[in-house]
């Protein structure tokens, strides 16, 4: 899986950085070409994976691939932004704001987002038809039904006069996290027109194991390594899986999540052996 995964890191970039070439030299272009450097590109490789289970080739999911990427970038624009997270540090660099300035952060997240709606629609991915179920799927997940309102639910969590219940974590990480992971690994399936139940289901519990190890690496991670302050969110207070399930509790979650993530796997039969190593791999890995 690394070699696959090192591949779809240099063909994403590439992709990336192509379509921000074509926009107009200025800061907001250098601003969002810094923000989409680096990163375990783990939604661009459940994108390029589940686009191969479907037969379709990696020209056309490539700007899938680049979309996702530049979705997620935005969202750790503005989540880094002082009025939010306010981190100073994201991949082991300065965050955008501290790099440029908060209005070009702002700037920069927005038109990153308005990038991958763009990629979206880029004619070597499908017919129409395809396009348009990609779109809506993609909106659907990142918006104010999706990541967007996991987002609100977790900034709201912090004035609340109680901690979030396991329950409540689950679902607000459902929408924070796991639905762009769910885009990204249903993708293939959306342009195909096949179903996409089997890939929706691993992508969940997929998303629940990612967001379960880092909460384990916000207590026991490297800081040099992950890039952000130790035990950040433990020092905010926040309702988190370590501290609603203890360290050891939160780490047989973890594992339970990954079983049924491979699970899911069982139609896809040996082809799917890329997205079994990657869900052992998101909490295994230390970053
Ligand atoms: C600001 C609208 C808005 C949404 C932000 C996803 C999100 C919502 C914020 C990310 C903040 C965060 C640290 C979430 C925890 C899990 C997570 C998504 C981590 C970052 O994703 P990785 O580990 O990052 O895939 P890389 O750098 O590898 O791409």
């Amino acid at each position: 899986m690394q070699a696959r995964l090192e591949e779809v890191k240099t063909q994403v970039q590439a992709t990336l950085d192509g379509a921000i070439a074509t926009l107009p030299e200025s800061e907001l272009r250098d601003a969002m070409a810094y923000a989409t450097v680096g990163g375990k590109r783990v939604r661009a490789f459940l994108v390029m994976e589940s686009c191969r289970l479907h037969g379709i080739d990696a020209r056309a999911a490539l700007p899938v691939a680049a979309a996702v990427e530049a979705l997620h970038a935005y969202s750790l624009v503005h989540d880094d932004l002082p009025a939010m997270d306010d981190d100073d540090l994201r991949r082991g660099m300065p965050t955008c704001h501290v790099q440029w300035s908060e209005a070009t952060a702002i700037l920069a997240g927005d038109a990153l987002q308005t990038l991958a709606f763009q990629l979206l629609t880029s004619e070597v991915i499908g017919d129409a038809e395809a396009r348009l179920r990609l779109l809506r799927a993609f909106a659907e997940a990142v918006g104010a039904n999706g990541m967007v309102w996991g987002q609100a639910q977790d900034i709201a969590a912090e004035t609340a006069d109680r901690p979030l219940d396991l329950a409540e974590v689950k679902r607000l990480q459902r929408a924070k996290t796991g639905a762009l992971f769910g885009f990204s690994a249903m993708s293939g399936a959306l342009i195909a027109g096949g179903d996409s139940a089997p890939l929706g289901r691993y992508a969940k519990a997929l998303g629940l194991a990612f967001q379960i190890a880092d909460d384990i690496l916000d207590v026991t991670g490297d800081e040099e390594l992950t890039g952000k302050r130790v035990g950040k969110d433990d020092a905010a207070g926040k309702a988190t899986f370590v501290s609603l399930l203890g360290l050891e509790g939160a780490k047989a979650e973890a594992r339970r999540y990954v079983a049924k993530a491979t699970d899911a796997l069982n139609p896809y039969g040996e082809d799917a052996e890329n997205l079994r190593d990657l869900a052992r791999f998101v909490i295994e890995r230390d970053t």
